[in-house]
């Protein structure tokens, strides 16, 4: 790989973050980006995703993994996820791997490379009442306790505008920055397994603990543009009561520094996440999350 391939154009170094940017995602951690995505880009996403569901795939993953979100129309109009769309569809690939989204990632980290970890396809059916529509609050390091690094990040890439009405994400400013209390196994489980009035109780006991208020920050992205968040900071989103599907990708990004860790559960078992099935070993014989087929780099500044 030639450090050719990791050059940004003149135009596209104007879109990165400004310092005052990188302190705001330091401080409050999340940052809505420039418009990173051109309207043909946000076009084609849409394009390639109608495909993705008309089952349209350039390969398929070689076993399932045991939690993978992987909808498909005999589930009905439900909210729908589907992980590794970066790994399945080149098209859906094609995009997500545009490098000034991983020059971007990786100045807010601050960090010299930035890696795909996972991305997840969703779809919010316009059902105002829809159950499933609803993303009750976590964070993403939850899911990514055999993750060693602190410094994961999570890029939203709604594929339209996306007003609050929509369902868009939203932030729980500052909360990656909070101390964890009452934090138990059962966070490692994904969130829509997990009880929601549980979680809304973790959110404002972790705030009371931390001194501070739960302040909820849902984020207006205009097409094109990105929010990005720290894996620590927690967010949600609520339902769609627009007349239209609210269609986005969570693109997960890993510095190159974050490598597999044993991470035992307090039943005696190791937390895992779901590359652990599919990835290629190290030498030492852990789970590699630099396996290029699964884990591509997005950027390295050499
Ligand atoms: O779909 C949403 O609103 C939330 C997605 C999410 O949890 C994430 O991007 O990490
Ligand atoms: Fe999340």
């Amino acid at each position: 790989m030639t450090a050719l391939e990791f050059r940004l154009s003149e135009e596209e170094v104007e879109l990165l973050p400004s310092d005052e940017d990188v302190a705001f995602y330091a401080e409050h951690g999340w940052y809505l980006s420039k418009k990173l995505l051109t309207d043909d880009e946000t076009d084609e996403l849409v394009n390639a995703s109608e495909r993705y569901y008309a089952g349209e795939r350039d390969r398929t993953l070689p076993a399932a993994p045991p939690k993978l979100a992987y909808w498909d129309p005999s589930k009905g109009d439900v909210q729908r996820h589907n992980d590794y769309v970066h790994y399945e569809h080149d098209g859906l690939a094609k995009i997500l791997r545009k490098p000034l989204i991983g020059a971007v990632a990786a100045r807010l980290a601050r960090v010299d490379e930035i890696r795909i970890f996972q991305s997840t396809l969703i779809y919010k059916p316009p059902i105002s009442g829809e159950p499933s529509n609803i993303v009750p609050w976590h964070f993403d390091k939850h899911y990514w306790s055999s993750s060693s690094s602190e410094r994961m990040l999570t890029a939203f890439i709604p594929f339209h505008d996306c007003p609050p009405e929509m369902g868009t994400i939203t932030m729980v400013d500052g909360s990656h920055r909070w101390q964890e209390i009452g934090s138990d196994d059962t966070v490692v489980r994904h969130f829509a397994e997990r009880d929601r009035s549980q979680l809304d109780q973790m959110l404002t006991e972790n705030a009371e603990h931390n001194g501070v208020e739960v302040v909820k920050i849902p984020v207006t992205i205009p097409r094109g543009h990105l929010n990005f968040h720290h894996c620590r900071t927690y967010h949600g989103s609520g339902a769609n009561v627009s007349d239209r599907p609210r269609r986005a990708i969570s693109l997960h990004l890993q510095d190159g520094g974050n490598s597999y860790r044993e991470f035992p559960l307090s039943d005696g078992t190791l937390a895992a996440y779901n590359h652990d099935a599919v990835v290629r070993r190290t030498p030492d014989g852990r789970p590699d999350y630099a396996d290029p087929d699964f884990c591509p780099t997005l950027w390295a500044d050499r």
